[in-house]
Protein backbone atom coordinates (compact mmCIF):
# COMPACT_ATOMS: atom_id res chain seq x y z
CA UNK A 1 0.00 0.00 0.00
CA UNK A 2 1.20 3.52 -0.46
CA UNK A 3 -0.09 6.89 0.66
CA UNK A 4 1.13 9.95 -0.14
CA UNK A 5 0.16 12.55 2.47
CA UNK A 6 0.21 16.44 0.68
CA UNK A 7 0.57 19.27 3.38
CA UNK A 8 2.32 22.67 4.10
CA UNK A 9 3.53 20.96 7.44
CA UNK A 10 5.43 17.81 5.95
CA UNK A 11 7.74 18.39 9.71
CA UNK A 12 4.58 17.93 11.56
CA UNK A 13 4.79 14.36 10.42
CA UNK A 14 8.16 13.57 11.22
CA UNK A 15 7.39 11.81 14.86
CA UNK A 16 4.08 9.97 14.50
CA UNK A 17 5.49 8.16 11.00
CA UNK A 18 8.58 7.65 12.50
CA UNK A 19 8.04 5.61 15.86
CA UNK A 20 6.45 2.02 17.01
CA UNK A 21 3.80 0.44 14.57
CA UNK A 22 3.94 2.52 11.74
CA UNK A 23 8.22 2.87 11.68
CA UNK A 24 8.13 -0.87 11.75
CA UNK A 25 5.85 -1.48 8.72
CA UNK A 26 7.34 0.84 6.81
CA UNK A 27 10.60 -0.42 7.58
CA UNK A 28 9.57 -4.15 6.47
CA UNK A 29 7.78 -2.65 3.22
CA UNK A 30 4.00 -3.08 4.31
CA UNK A 31 3.66 0.36 3.61
CA UNK A 32 4.86 3.31 1.59
CA UNK A 33 4.46 6.60 3.28
CA UNK A 34 5.64 9.50 0.76
CA UNK A 35 5.09 13.55 2.43
CA UNK A 36 4.69 15.93 -0.26
CA UNK A 37 5.09 19.67 0.62
CA UNK A 38 2.44 21.50 -1.14
CA UNK A 39 4.77 24.48 -1.21
CA UNK A 40 6.63 23.42 -3.14
CA UNK A 41 4.34 22.46 -6.03
CA UNK A 42 2.90 26.65 -6.00
CA UNK A 43 3.15 28.37 -8.93
CA UNK A 44 5.04 31.36 -8.08
CA UNK A 45 8.47 31.68 -6.84
CA UNK A 46 7.90 33.16 -3.31
CA UNK A 47 6.13 29.93 -2.98
CA UNK A 48 2.72 30.97 -1.68
CA UNK A 49 -0.33 28.46 -1.40
CA UNK A 50 -2.50 31.33 -0.15
CA UNK A 51 -4.68 34.30 -1.39
CA UNK A 52 -7.32 36.56 -0.54
CA UNK A 53 -11.18 35.07 -0.69
CA UNK A 54 -13.77 36.43 -4.07
CA UNK A 55 -16.02 38.33 -2.47
CA UNK A 56 -14.31 39.45 0.77
CA UNK A 57 -14.36 38.17 4.03
CA UNK A 58 -11.72 37.28 7.07
CA UNK A 59 -8.96 34.81 6.43
CA UNK A 60 -7.06 33.21 3.96
CA UNK A 61 -8.27 30.45 1.23
CA UNK A 62 -5.67 27.68 0.33
CA UNK A 63 -5.11 28.23 -3.89
CA UNK A 64 -6.21 25.63 -6.41
CA UNK A 65 -3.15 25.60 -8.56
CA UNK A 66 -0.75 24.09 -6.07
CA UNK A 67 -3.17 21.70 -4.52
CA UNK A 68 -3.79 20.51 -8.01
CA UNK A 69 -0.45 19.70 -9.27
CA UNK A 70 0.38 18.31 -6.38
CA UNK A 71 -1.96 15.85 -6.41
CA UNK A 72 -1.55 15.27 -10.38
CA UNK A 73 2.82 14.26 -9.40
CA UNK A 74 1.36 11.67 -7.22
CA UNK A 75 -2.00 10.60 -8.46
CA UNK A 76 -2.06 7.22 -10.52
CA UNK A 77 -5.18 5.26 -12.41
CA UNK A 78 -6.28 3.32 -8.72
CA UNK A 79 -5.77 5.98 -6.18
CA UNK A 80 -7.97 7.40 -4.10
CA UNK A 81 -8.07 11.26 -3.00
CA UNK A 82 -9.05 11.95 0.65
CA UNK A 83 -9.29 15.36 1.87
CA UNK A 84 -9.11 15.75 5.66
CA UNK A 85 -11.76 18.30 6.28
CA UNK A 86 -13.90 19.54 9.05
CA UNK A 87 -17.13 19.32 6.57
CA UNK A 88 -15.95 15.72 5.86
CA UNK A 89 -18.20 12.23 6.96
CA UNK A 90 -17.37 11.17 10.38
CA UNK A 91 -14.56 8.37 10.06
CA UNK A 92 -15.64 5.05 11.89
CA UNK A 93 -13.60 1.67 11.65
CA UNK A 94 -15.83 0.75 8.85
CA UNK A 95 -14.21 3.11 6.75
CA UNK A 96 -11.04 3.08 7.62
CA UNK A 97 -11.95 -1.07 6.86
CA UNK A 98 -12.85 -0.01 3.41
CA UNK A 99 -9.24 2.44 2.88
CA UNK A 100 -7.21 -0.39 4.53
CA UNK A 101 -7.95 -2.21 1.03
CA UNK A 102 -7.02 0.97 -1.63
CA UNK A 103 -3.67 0.50 -2.98
CA UNK A 104 -3.06 4.02 -3.02
CA UNK A 105 -4.44 7.00 -0.65
CA UNK A 106 -3.72 10.80 -1.24
CA UNK A 107 -4.66 12.53 1.76
CA UNK A 108 -5.14 16.24 1.23
CA UNK A 109 -4.49 18.60 4.90
CA UNK A 110 -6.51 21.89 4.24
CA UNK A 111 -5.31 24.90 6.25
CA UNK A 112 -6.49 28.60 6.50
CA UNK A 113 -10.11 29.43 6.81
CA UNK A 114 -10.73 27.16 3.96
CA UNK A 115 -9.73 25.99 0.56
CA UNK A 116 -10.74 26.53 -3.12
CA UNK A 117 -14.33 24.77 -4.03
CA UNK A 118 -12.70 23.91 -7.15
CA UNK A 119 -10.39 21.25 -5.10
CA UNK A 120 -13.62 19.56 -3.75
CA UNK A 121 -15.72 19.40 -6.71
CA UNK A 122 -13.09 18.67 -9.48
CA UNK A 123 -9.94 16.56 -7.43
CA UNK A 124 -11.16 15.28 -4.62
CA UNK A 125 -12.95 11.90 -4.34
CA UNK A 126 -14.02 11.81 -0.42
CA UNK A 127 -14.08 14.19 2.11
CA UNK A 128 -13.66 12.76 5.91
CA UNK A 129 -13.51 14.36 9.03
CA UNK A 130 -12.51 13.00 12.51
CA UNK A 131 -15.08 14.15 14.65
CA UNK A 132 -17.20 17.28 16.05
CA UNK A 133 -14.32 19.56 17.20
CA UNK A 134 -12.42 22.24 15.45
CA UNK A 135 -8.55 21.93 14.74
CA UNK A 136 -6.21 24.03 13.61
CA UNK A 137 -5.86 21.65 10.23
CA UNK A 138 -5.79 18.70 8.45
CA UNK A 139 -2.77 17.60 9.46
CA UNK A 140 -3.36 15.38 12.69
CA UNK A 141 -6.65 13.80 11.08
CA UNK A 142 -4.16 12.87 8.36
CA UNK A 143 -1.88 10.86 11.12
CA UNK A 144 -5.38 9.29 12.34
CA UNK A 145 -6.29 8.12 9.21
CA UNK A 146 -2.71 7.03 8.63
CA UNK A 147 -2.29 4.76 11.90
CA UNK A 148 -5.72 3.70 11.63
CA UNK A 149 -5.76 2.02 8.43
CA UNK A 150 -1.59 1.09 8.40
CA UNK A 151 -3.25 -1.00 11.39
CA UNK A 152 -4.88 -2.94 9.41
CA UNK A 153 -2.49 -4.24 6.58
CA UNK A 154 -1.83 -7.70 6.71
CA UNK A 155 1.18 -8.41 8.58
CA UNK A 156 1.33 -5.32 10.46
CA UNK A 157 -0.31 -6.58 13.71
CA UNK A 158 0.29 -9.95 14.91
CA UNK A 159 -2.57 -12.53 14.89
CA UNK A 160 -4.11 -11.67 18.62
CA UNK A 161 -4.05 -8.36 17.50
CA UNK A 162 -6.24 -9.30 14.82
CA UNK A 163 -9.28 -10.86 16.67
CA UNK A 164 -9.22 -8.05 18.74
CA UNK A 165 -10.14 -6.27 15.76
CA UNK A 166 -12.95 -8.22 15.34
CA UNK A 167 -13.84 -7.87 18.93
CA UNK A 168 -14.17 -4.19 18.43
CA UNK A 169 -16.47 -4.98 15.49
CA UNK A 170 -18.82 -7.01 17.45
CA UNK A 171 -19.32 -3.13 18.91
CA UNK A 172 -19.02 -3.18 22.83
CA UNK A 173 -16.46 -1.63 24.91
CA UNK A 174 -13.83 -3.47 26.49
CA UNK A 175 -14.32 -5.45 29.73
CA UNK A 176 -12.10 -4.65 32.47
CA UNK A 177 -8.11 -5.91 32.79
CA UNK A 178 -6.15 -6.50 35.57
CA UNK A 179 -2.32 -7.84 36.33
CA UNK A 180 -0.69 -8.36 39.20
CA UNK A 181 -0.32 -8.20 42.21
CA UNK A 182 -3.99 -9.49 43.08
CA UNK A 183 -4.05 -6.85 46.19
CA UNK A 184 -2.67 -3.36 44.75
CA UNK A 185 -3.06 -0.50 48.04
CA UNK A 186 -6.04 -2.55 49.04
CA UNK A 187 -7.52 -2.84 45.36
CA UNK A 188 -8.27 -5.98 44.90
CA UNK A 189 -9.15 -7.88 41.67
CA UNK A 190 -11.96 -9.57 41.09
CA UNK A 191 -12.43 -13.19 42.77
CA UNK A 192 -14.02 -14.63 39.23
CA UNK A 193 -10.73 -13.82 37.49
CA UNK A 194 -8.82 -16.03 40.09
CA UNK A 195 -11.02 -18.61 40.34
CA UNK A 196 -9.60 -20.39 37.35
CA UNK A 197 -13.69 -21.02 35.58
CA UNK A 198 -12.64 -19.85 32.12
CA UNK A 199 -16.29 -20.14 31.64
CA UNK A 200 -17.26 -18.47 34.34
CA UNK A 201 -14.94 -15.77 33.95
CA UNK A 202 -15.99 -15.12 29.92
CA UNK A 203 -19.60 -14.82 31.27
CA UNK A 204 -18.12 -11.95 33.60
CA UNK A 205 -16.20 -10.26 31.01
CA UNK A 206 -19.13 -10.42 28.34
CA UNK A 207 -21.55 -9.23 30.93
CA UNK A 208 -18.93 -6.22 32.33
CA UNK A 209 -18.32 -5.27 28.34
CA UNK A 210 -21.86 -4.97 27.92
CA UNK A 211 -22.75 -2.95 31.12
CA UNK A 212 -19.85 -0.11 30.60
CA UNK A 213 -21.05 -0.04 26.97
CA UNK A 214 -24.77 0.62 28.15
CA UNK A 215 -23.20 3.40 30.46
CA UNK A 216 -20.79 5.09 28.39
CA UNK A 217 -21.67 4.69 24.76
CA UNK A 218 -25.73 3.27 24.57
CA UNK A 219 -25.17 4.50 20.42
CA UNK A 220 -23.06 1.36 20.12
CA UNK A 221 -25.98 -0.80 21.02
CA UNK A 222 -27.76 0.24 17.89
CA UNK A 223 -31.02 0.30 19.85
CA UNK A 224 -31.27 -3.07 21.01
CA UNK A 225 -33.21 -3.39 24.30
CA UNK A 226 -31.37 -5.21 27.25
CA UNK A 227 -33.45 -6.23 30.48
CA UNK A 228 -33.76 -3.51 33.15
CA UNK A 229 -30.48 -3.15 35.61
CA UNK A 230 -30.41 -4.07 39.47
CA UNK A 231 -27.98 -6.86 40.29
CA UNK A 232 -24.26 -6.85 40.36
CA UNK A 233 -21.62 -3.48 40.68
CA UNK A 234 -23.25 -1.59 38.31
CA UNK A 235 -20.54 0.79 35.84
CA UNK A 236 -18.20 3.22 38.40
CA UNK A 237 -20.69 4.05 40.67
CA UNK A 238 -23.16 4.63 38.33
C1 LIG B 1 -14.57 29.26 9.89
C2 LIG B 1 -15.24 27.98 10.01
N1 LIG B 1 -14.37 26.85 10.36
C3 LIG B 1 -15.16 25.58 10.20
C4 LIG B 1 -15.72 25.11 11.50
C5 LIG B 1 -13.23 26.79 9.44
C6 LIG B 1 -12.22 25.76 9.70
C7 LIG B 1 -11.92 25.30 10.96
C8 LIG B 1 -10.92 24.36 11.16
C9 LIG B 1 -11.53 25.25 8.62
C10 LIG B 1 -10.52 24.33 8.82
C11 LIG B 1 -10.21 23.89 10.08
C12 LIG B 1 -9.11 22.93 10.26
N2 LIG B 1 -9.59 21.55 10.49
C13 LIG B 1 -9.44 20.61 9.57
O1 LIG B 1 -8.86 20.85 8.53
C14 LIG B 1 -9.95 19.28 9.85
C15 LIG B 1 -10.71 18.78 10.93
C16 LIG B 1 -11.21 19.38 12.15
O2 LIG B 1 -11.01 20.58 12.45
N3 LIG B 1 -11.91 18.60 13.00
C17 LIG B 1 -12.17 17.28 12.75
N4 LIG B 1 -11.75 16.68 11.65
C18 LIG B 1 -11.03 17.43 10.76
S1 LIG B 1 -10.44 16.86 9.32
C19 LIG B 1 -9.75 18.29 8.92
Amino acid sequence: MRIDILTIFPQMFTGPLTESIIKRAREKGLVDIVLVNIRDYSPDRHGSVDDYPYGGGAGMVMRPEPVFLATEAVRRENSRVILLSPQGSLLRQEKVRELATCPHLVLICGHYEGLDERIREYLVDEEISIGDYILTGGELPAMVVVDAVVRLIPEVLGASASLEEESFSHGLLEYPQYTRPRDFRGMKVPEVLLSGNHQEVARWRREQAVRRTLARRPDLLGGQQLPAGGGGEGEEGA
